[in-house]
């Protein structure tokens, strides 16, 4: 009885995604898929494979293809179970960018001026600043409003654009009432920020240039041994953690942390007079055996590729549901003839 009262209660809904603009880092699985996993008992989740958001940069079709269906095989073998959780492709799912049309209209070219994220990806691609590119916290706000998403698990670089989505929302629910719920974003605690291997000032991410830097969630475990053990420390040759003096350690200790389940205290006792050698290669060693399982599975299901166009239909049916009763009411308030 006291469980069917709780099967009533209507849970709290989260939405979040990646872009499948690069392979996987242990950043996007440290700071976001491996939290999401945990959240699927308590809300009604649903994760996005943004492929519409990644042409804002030029790529290679093939790729972009071959990436996205990595992506969702890697969701599942990260512990996201497409029975509890609706994984879906974001071009799956017009209302996306039904929606991010009418809230280009709602959103302001200065607003806009001001994301950080644009001014950085304008910078780097100088010779392609598109409209998309300016454009896309007003797709991604789509993205978040369609669900009706009380919560955005994302990394601290993506807090803005949760927040322009606050914005664009009320502005909206201004004029015409409550149509959209707020959403509030969701930030983890630990693994928030996994920095660069070689250059412990920057966030490990997708599109580093430095492949060394990065460790990636399917590489083979020979490559990631070689990774840590060239990772960049200091001259210091003590295992302490401080962010601020000794980046590059504190990187590795955050990762280690993370991955092994030890407090600093644990970890600092644990090498305490060795060099950063035996340091180094636990780390890698750690990583090599938190990836390995998830590895093998990605490999596993991307060889099954019936059983994955299963999920991502049935994932855009599922989420096409709920974006459409979204987009109905919105088209109606807009004063769109209904067909
Ligand atoms: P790109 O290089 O294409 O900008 P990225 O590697 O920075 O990509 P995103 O696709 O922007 O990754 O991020 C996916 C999710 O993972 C976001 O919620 C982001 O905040 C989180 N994330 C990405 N990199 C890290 C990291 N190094 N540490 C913690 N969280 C991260
Ligand atoms: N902008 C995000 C990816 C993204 C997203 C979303 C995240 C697109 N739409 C909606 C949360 C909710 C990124 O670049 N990491």
């Amino acid at each position: 009885m006291e469980e069917m009262k709780t099967e009533t209660i209507q849970k709290k809904r989260i939405l979040s995604g990646i872009q499948p603009s690069g392979d996987l880092t242990l950043g996007s699985y440290l700071g976001a898929i491996r939290n999401w996993s945990a959240l699927a008992d308590e809300y009604d989740c649903y994760y996005m494979l943004a492929d519409m958001h990644t042409i804002t940069v030029r790529q290679t079709p093939a790729e972009l293809r071959r990436r996205t269906l990595t992506q969702l095989a890697a969701y599942i073998a990260c512990g996201l179970d497409p029975e509890k959780n609706v994984l879906f492709i974001q071009s799956h799912v017009p209302a996306h960018a039904q929606l991010g049309w009418v809230l280009d209209c709602y959103t302001m070219f200065g607003e806009l001026s001001r994301m950080t994220q644009f001014k950085d990806k304008s910078a780097k691609n100088a010779d392609n600043i598109n409209a998309g590119l300016f454009t896309y916290p007003a797709l991604m706000a789509a993205d978040i409003l369609l669900y009706q998403a009380d919560l955005v698990p994302v990394g601290e670089d993506q807090k803005q654009h949760v927040e322009i989505c606050r914005d664009i929302a009320a502005r909206f629910n201004g004029i015409y009432g409550d149509v959209f719920k707020m959403p509030e974003p969701y930030i983890a605690k630990v693994g928030a920020r996994v920095m660069s291997l070689t250059s412990p000032e920057n966030k490990m991410s997708k599109s580093d240039r430095d492949p060394n830097g990065c460790v990636y969630m399917l590489e083979k475990p020979e490559d990631i041994l070689r990774k840590f053990k060239k990772a960049v420390t200091d001259s210091d040759a003590c295992v302490r953690f401080d962010p601020k003096e000794k980046p590059g350690v504190s990187n590795l200790m955050q990762i280690y942390a993370v991955t092994t389940g030890k407090d600093y205290g644990v970890i600092e006792r644990e090498f305490e007079g060795q060099g950063y050698g035996a340091f180094k290669s636990a780390v890698g060693e750690a990583v090599v055996e938190l990836l390995r399982p998830i590895r093998e599975e990605t490999e596993r299901l991307l060889a099954d590729k019936a059983y994955l166009e299963t999920i991502y239909r049935t994932g855009a049916e599922r989420a096409s549901y709920v974006a459409g009763k979204t987009l109905r009411k919105v088209y109606k308030k807009v004063g769109f003839v209904e067909r």
